[in-house]
């Protein structure tokens, strides 16, 4: 499988210039804190940890028609980007660990120039209590995190937008490719986004309804052959009870079991090439819980699994 074969690149990415806190440029430290080289090395993986990625530093400026630090944000996203492209073109499956979400940006443009190139199929799973797909005309805050999804699927800063030599006319992502899930808090402007571009949301709502398994059998359904999976794991998707080291915390998320399940149900397909894991900000955590979390999700991710299962 594609996530057993290959070496795993642990890529860090210590950014907070797209959020609206402070903090969230302390993520990669604290996966490495709680142990995720180790945790991954202990399934009898390879990994390498190729360190922090350089970029500027936050400027704290308020937004400028609509973007806050937007040219710090095309800086890291520009790194981000052929950091994840020399990953994947190595042979590796790169773990970009934010960071802000805002990095998606770099990390999918460049998944899907990877796949662009070959004629691989690609599926994005976003796992998010938000749809970031804000625009700077829609934004309440003009923070460049809640936008990743709309810049992807083409509507955003050119810079951003092109990002992998894609355009508004060939996108990096096509909403077909795309399933949201676990989300919770869209704003006003974003929901008419969201439905025109026909985005498939499997809101928290859903879940209820559905319940976590049938969900995610629907997430995941319908690959073609060869897919390339990319998880965007954006961790105030889970519950702020079991998740608090968040500066977007939004109450009503997955408990820890029906985030594992979603991790497993993951591995299971065993195409998962590519992944995120953004947002945890140290800042506003306890005991460093929220890594270490993060850390159980991704062995999960990465086929950790109580018993030995059966295939098929
Ligand atoms: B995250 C927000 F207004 N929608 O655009 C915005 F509620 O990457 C939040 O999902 C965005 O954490 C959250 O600022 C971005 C807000
Ligand atoms: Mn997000
Ligand atoms: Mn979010
Ligand atoms: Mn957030």
């Amino acid at each position: 499988t594609p996530s057993s074969a290959h070496p795993i690149a642990l890529i860090g990415a210590p950014t907070d210039v797209g959020a609206g806190a402070r903090g969230a440029s302390m993520g990669p430290e604290a996966l490495r804190v709680a142990g995720i080289a180790e945790a991954l090395a202990a399934l009898g993986l390879v990994v390498h940890d190729i360190g922090n990625l350089a970029g500027p530093p936050n400027p704290w400026q308020p937004p400028v028609n609509g973007f806050r630090h937007l040219g710090e944000v095309i800086e890291w996203n520009r790194a981000v980007h052929h950091a994840v492209l020399a990953q994947l073109h190595a042979g590796c499956v790169p773990v970009m660990m934010g960071g802000d979400h805002c990095l998606a940006m770099g990390s999918i443009s460049a998944v899907a120039r990877h796949c662009a190139d070959r004629g691989v199929p690609l599926r994005v799973l976003w796992f998010d209590a938000h749809a970031d797909f804000n625009t700077a005309a829609l934004t309440p805050s003009g923070n460049l995190h809640g936008m990743p999804v709309a810049s992807l699927c083409g509507d955003g800063p050119p810079e951003l937008v092109g990002l992998g030599g894609f355009s508004a006319a060939h996108p990096a992502l096509s909403p077909r490719d795309l399933r949201q899930i676990g989300i919770r808090s869209v704003d006003e402007g974003e929901k008419q986004l969201v439905h025109q571009a026909g985005i498939d949301v499997f809101d928290m709502r859903y879940i209820d309804e559905h319940g976590m398994r049938a969900t995610m059998e629907r997430a995941l359904a319908d690959m073609a052959p060869g897919t390339h999976l990319h998880v965007s794991l954006d961790v105030d998707f889970l519950d702020p009870d079991i998740a608090p080291g968040v500066a977007t915390t939004i109450r009503g998320g997955p408990t820890y079991r029906e985030a594992q399940l979603c991790m497993e149900m993951v591995a299971d397909t065993g195409r998962m090439a590519s992944l995120d894991i953004v947002e945890i900000n140290p800042a506003y955590d306890t005991h460093n819980r929220t890594a270490e979390l993060a850390v159980d999700l991704v062995e999960s991710l990465f086929g950790k699994s109580t018993l030995m299962r059966r295939r098929g």
